[in-house]
This record gives structure tokens, C-alpha cells and sequence, in this order.
């Protein structure tokens, strides 16, 4: 059961040492608890004004000295009563005083308990609280603008459109229901049923906008592969600018699988470096092999590095087939030495030396562009939560069903009940008729003290 009666509170700064720390409380009993354990009457205090004072013990000696604020409810983040205290930065001390809190009479939040209130009490809807996690949880500069845009509400406006559109349509539906005399024509008809092909069209963009916003939100791996020796771990180096994986002129150098973060374009890549492919009778490299294999197929893109300064082997070329080739860049490696002779059937192809660090540029430019599918993110809404993608097909769903039925003169009250339906699904992206089950699921992502 959630609970919203007690009064709760968290350290909601990261533990750590720094200038100032900050420890809050939410609810009724928030500003007569902190005058209990404070040297000053908090329930003087005026509305959103800093006030300097100390925190007591219970034997009255000062724990620290602190800047207390507090909001009052409503027009506080929560919708309750909020004191902020801001004490020195410092893991026991912000501790303590954390510790005389919970002493005074309030319960230690749970993870994203704050912002869930804020939920409850309609000061944000749920894809802005969701928002607020993605905002702190944030790898790059794309992640950041979608959590930003989704916390304005940019998102929720886009669905609440949509729901505006259906409402429309279903009361129009409605009305010929009551009124049968008053029945459509087939020139209405017809415009309904477009009107309703362009939400659905609108529905379905930002439905494929999840794509890109998974990838932007969790970040994009790598993998390297081809067979031995050709500069899979030379390449991987040069990529990370150190020398991480060893690199040595015998084939089969690498044997198991080495991965490293880089950030190239303010986007996040796991960068994967693999045992060469080759058929051998030894089992470390052979499990290798298997495990190279395995990220290969697992990853969301592949670098096929190939030997320019030699022909093709059979190997290569069998392992080139079954690699999926919307997702894969086939580099020709040690342009030093020669330019390659022989064509390879990819879309996505460059020439580097990754020993003498030549071509890597075009190498990150076609990442990129295999990165991102569309180039949506620049400023549009997009998705970047499975929660809400789920929602929104299902959706879509619902409403294809209706416009099929109306094509086909199915009695109004069956499509009503779709588009009723969709409605329903839409609602559960912004927050209504959602379980108490899947709230709590959300919010135990969350940090505590958010
Ligand atoms: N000339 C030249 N040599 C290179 C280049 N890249 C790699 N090499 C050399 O090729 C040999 C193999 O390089 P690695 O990076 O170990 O190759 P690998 O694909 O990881 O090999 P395995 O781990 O054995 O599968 C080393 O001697 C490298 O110095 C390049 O761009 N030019
Ligand atoms: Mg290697």
C-alpha cells in the first residue's frame, strides 16, 4: 500500500564528501518535526526563505549548523510541506543530522518516494516523473535534451493530442449512435476515416522514434571482429587512444573478450574486442571464437576488420555471409601497406590504418550515421522509454483495428469500444489507471532522496 500519510525523509545529495549536503522531509508533520531537533521556532518560519540555525540533539548539543528552507504545501515539488537542509558535505556529518530527523518522528523515504508524491498529488504526470530519472541517470547530451524535453511536458502534450483527436472522433461516432436519423454519410465517413489514418500516422512516427531513443538513452556496443591478425586489437587501441588490448604479429593474439566505454560524439559506445575467426584444433581459442561469435550476434553493431595487404580467405568470406549488413562497417585495415584489391558487397565501407591511426575520422562518421536510423533527435519528441512504447502500440493497435472496421461498415459501437480502448492506453503513458504494482515498479528505479 502506498503511503502517503507519514512524513518521509532522505539524504538526497550523493554520500560523498563535498561543500554542502542536502537532507529533506516531505509531508504534514515536516516543519513541526524539524522544530523539535532545531535552534530556532520553524513554525515562524515564512515560505521559501533561507534561515540559519543548528541542529540539536536530544542533550541539546549543536550537531551542525545548517541553512533550512521550507515550501509549503502546495506549492512545493511534492505538493506537501518540504524543509530543505543544507549541512556541511561531509558522510558522517550529513549523516547525523539525518539521523536526528528520523529520531524527531520521520520515516526514511524509499526510492523515489519524493517524486511519486509529486505524482500522487498531481504536480507532474508520469512521463515527467519518469523524466526526472532519465535526467539524472543521463550519458549524453541527446539523453539530456530528451529527459529535459519530456520534463516540460513535451511528450504528455503530444499524447494528450493524440487523445484530443480520438475523443473527437469517438463523440462524433457517439452522436450518430443516439441519433441514428442523424447518421453519417459517405462523404463523413470517408474524412473520419482519414482523420483517423493521420493520428495513427502521428501515432506510429513517434512510435519508431524508440529505436533511436533506446539507443540514445542506453548507448550503443560494438563489436570487432574478422579473422586473425588483421588489426581487430590494433584498431581497438587506436579507437581508445591507449594500449589496452595486447597486439602482437601472431595470429590468435586475442582470446577472450575485452570490453571499454568511449564516448565518440557525445554518444555512448562499449567498445568489444574478440578472438580472431579462424578454424583451429585448440579449445581456449575455440571458446574464444564461440564467445566472439556470441557478442557479435548480441551487439548493436558490428566492425568486420579485413587485411587489405591480403586476399581474402575462405574463412572471411563465409563469415562476411552471415553478418547482417544494415549494421555492420567492413574496414579495410594496414592501408599502409597496400590499397585494398578485391570488393566486398557492404554499404558501409572505409579504409584505415589503424596501426598508423589513418581514416579514423571517417570511421566515426560512419557510426554515427549507423547510429542513428533518423535524425529525429535534433529537436522533435521522440521515446525513449519500453513503458511507454508498449503503451503506445497497443494503442495503435486498437485504432488500426477501428479504422478497418469502419472501412468496412462494422457497427459503430464495436469501433467506439476500440477507440475507447486506445484512449485507455494512451492515458496509462501519462499516469491514469496505473497499479499501484507498476508505480512501484517505476519508481524503484529511482535514487532515494528524489
Ligand atoms: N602495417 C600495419 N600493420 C598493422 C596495422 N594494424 C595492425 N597491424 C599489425 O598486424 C598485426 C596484428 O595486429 P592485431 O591488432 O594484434 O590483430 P588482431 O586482429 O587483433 O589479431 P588476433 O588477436 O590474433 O586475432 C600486428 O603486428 C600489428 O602491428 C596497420 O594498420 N598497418
Ligand atoms: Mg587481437
Amino acid at each position: 500500500m502506498i503511503n502517503q500519510k507519514e512524513t518521509i525523509a532522505a539524504i538526497s545529495s550523493p554520500i560523498g564528501e563535498g561543500a554542502i549536503s542536502i537532507v529533506r522531509l516531505s509531508g504534514k508533520d515536516s516543519i513541526a518535526i524539524i522544530n523539535k531537533i532545531y535552534s530556532k521556532d520553524t513554525l515562524k518560519f515564512k515560505d521559501r526563505t533561507a534561515y540559519i540555525g543548528k541542529i540539536l540533539d536530544s542533550k541539546k548539543n549543536v550537531v551542525d549548523e545548517v541553512i533550512l528552507t521550507i515550501f509549503k504545501s502546495p506549492n512545493s515539488f511534492t505538493a506537501e510541506d518540504i524543509v530543505e537542509i543544507a549541512c556541511h558535505g561531509g558522510i558522517l556529518i550529513t549523516q547525523r543530522v539525518f539521523e536526528e530527523i528520523l529520531n524527531a518522528g520521520a520515516k526514511p523515504s524509499g526510492p523515489g518516494e519524493f517524486t511519486m508524491r509529486a505524482f500522487l498529488n498531481k504536480k507532474i504526470d508520469l512521463t515527467q516523473a519518469e523524466a526526472i530519472q532519465d535526467l539524472i541517470s543521463a550519458k549524453n547530451k541527446f539523453a539530456l535534451k530528451a529527459a529535459s524535453n519530456q520534463l516540460q511536458g513535451c511528450l504528455s502534450n503530444e499524447i494528450k493530442s493524440f487523445q484530443k483527436v480520438l475523443i473527437d472522433i469517438a463523440a462524433i461516432l457517439e452522436v450518430s449512435l443516439d441519433f441514428p436519423e442523424e447518421g453519417l454519410d459517405a462523404i463523413e465517413t470517408k474524412s473520419l476515416i482519414d482523420n483517423m489514418k493521420n493520428i495513427l500516422n502521428s501515432m506510429q512516427k513517434l512510435s519508431d522514434t524508440f529505436e533511436d531513443g533506446k539507443v540514445i538513452k542506453d548507448g550503443v556496443s560494438i563489436c570487432i571482429v574478422g579473422s586473425v591478425n588483421v588489426g581487430k586489437s590494433s584498431l581497438m587501441n587506436a579507437i581508445l587512444k591507449k594500449d589496452r588490448a595486447i597486439v602482437t604479429d601472431i595470429s590468435g593474439t586475442t582470446r577472450d573478450v575485452l570490453k571499454e566505454d568511449i564516448k565518440l560524439n557525445d554518444m555512448f559506445y562499449e567498445l568489444i574486442d574478440t578472438a580472431g575467426i579462424r578454424k583451429t584444433s585448440c579449445s581456449i581459442e575455440k571458446e574464444g571464437i564461440k564467445r566472439s561469435q556470441k557478442e557479435q550476434k548480441s551487439s548493436d553493431i558490428t566492425l568486420l576488420v579485413l587485411d587489405a595487404s591480403k586476399k581474402l580467405s575462405e574463412d572471411d568470406l563465409v563469415f562476411m555471409k552471415n553478418l547482417d549488413r544494415k549494421k555492420t562497417i567492413a574496414i579495410w585495415n594496414k592501408i599502409d601497406i597496400c590499397q585494398p584489391t578485391e570488393k566486398v558487397n557492404f554499404e558501409n565501407v572505409v579504409k584505415i590504418s589503424a596501426k598508423n591511426r589513418i581514416g579514423l575520422e571517417n570511421l566515426y562518421k560512419m557510426l554515427e550515421k549507423i547510429t542513428f536510423k533518423s535524425k529525429i533527435f535534433k529537436d522533435e519528441i521522440f521515446i525513449t522509454n519500453k513503458r511507454h512504447k508498449i503503451a503506445l502500440d497497443e494503442a495503435i493497435s486498437y485504432l488500426k483495428k477501428a479504422t478497418e472496421d469502419l472501412k468496412k461498415d462494422t457497427p459503430f459501437e464495436f469501433i467506439t469500444i476500440d477507440i475507447k480502448s486506445s484512449l485507455k492506453k494512451l492515458s496509462k503513458i501519462i499516469g491514469f489507471d496505473i497499479t499501484e504494482d507498476i508505480l512501484s515498479s517505476i519508481f524503484s528505479n529511482f535514487c532515494i532522496g528524489k
